[in-house]
């Protein structure tokens, strides 16, 4: 008997072919999110379950009794909309699919800083609406990217990634917080200072770049007295998690000019943006792209077939989270 797996959202065909191969698979067929309760009934029912950021799954989505499901098979590296301890109470293993989109999500958080800087989406929206007047040498004038300081917020893979293409592409200065020492080949061939707090990084940085998981140990990590503390001239770039930053006080600094500008993924509460930040001018907002290319949708989506394959053939799990 193959093991039944249901799988949240439509996954690229290719890595649905697989599934539906190995497995005795389920697609939930309207790609919209599935509701808490629909969640809890596949708990009952599946022996794997392969949700996606889009799927809150807090304690109260997990069944107190009759739970089924064994793996929760993650289709994202950043797993903090999954409850793990409540994951774990239900004896449930917890996977992600890291290293496979770190490139991406470095390019789009590249895409936001150039284009935040240099005012790409606001100079699109003149040129579409037809009031570019012209060449003129006062036009639209942003802020240079090559030379300046990236501060990144997180050093592991995608912070590291985001750093060397801003570092060897764009001569940019590296400093960086993150909570344990991080003293690697990668760090000194870019030159990259590790500083002591996040203030430290704020204060140096023309760019600071988050790159931490979202959940409650993070929750507002960037609030309202640590944009203060970031240079007026700065940009803030978020393609970690939207609870990561205190939205209201993102929106309060953008529009005191306590600031210069910010390039957003993602947002807390997503897709729900607020409608403030939707009518400021200073900010480039992506509707969570980072990892949307076609390779890369297709490496994670094969990585959570490698681990389903390994837990269900009895082999350790590649990517155990929990
Ligand atoms: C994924 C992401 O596409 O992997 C992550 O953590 O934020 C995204 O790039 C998303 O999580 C899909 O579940």
């Amino acid at each position: 008997m193959k093991p039944r797996i249901l799988v949240t959202r439509r996954w690229p065909e290719a890595v649905e072919r697989i599934l539906a191969d190995r497995f005795d698979t389920t697609f939930n067929q309207n790609d919209t999110p599935l509701t808490a309760s629909q969640l809890s009934d596949a708990f009952r029912q599946f022996d794997a379950v392969l949700p996606t950021v889009s799927d809150k799954l807090p304690a109260s989505v997990f069944p107190q009794a009759d739970v089924r499901t064994k793996l929760l098979a993650n289709f994202g590296v950043g797993f903090s909309h999954i409850d793990i301890d409540a994951a774990r109470a239900r004896g449930m293993t917890v996977t992600n699919t890291p290293g496979v989109l770190t490139d991406c999500t470095a390019d789009i958080a590249l895409s936001l800083l150039l284009a935040v800087a240099r005012r790409a989406g606001e100079g699109e929206r003149q040129l579409r609406a037809g009031e570019w007047a012209g060449w003129c040498p006062t036009h639209m004038i942003g802020a240079k990217v090559s030379g300046k300081t990236i501060g990144i917020i997180g050093m592991g893979r995608i912070g590291k990634a985001t750093a060397r293409r801003a570092h060897f592409g764009f001569d940019m200065k590296v400093v960086f917080y993150n909570r344990s020492k991080v003293d690697d080949e990668a760090v000194s061939a870019m030159g990259a200072r590790q500083l002591a707090s996040v203030e430290n990084v704020l204060a140096e940085a023309d760019f600071v770049s988050l790159h931490c998981p979202g959940g409650a140990e993070n929750r507002h990590l960037i609030n309202a007295a640590r944009l203060r503390a970031m240079k007026p001239s700065a940009f803030l770039i978020n393609t970690a998690r939207g609870d990561v930053v205190d939205q209201q006080a993102l929106v309060d600094a953008l529009e005191s000019g306590t600031i210069a500008g910010a390039g957003l993924d993602v947002y807390d509460g997503e897709p729900a943006v607020p409608a403030a930040l939707l009518r400021l001018e200073n900010v480039v907002l992506l509707p969570h792209l980072g990892s949307a290319t076609e390779e890369t949708r297709v490496a994670m989506g094969m990585r959570a077939v490698d681990n389903l394959t390994a837990f269900f053939e009895g082999r350790s799990v590649p990517d155990r989270v929990a």
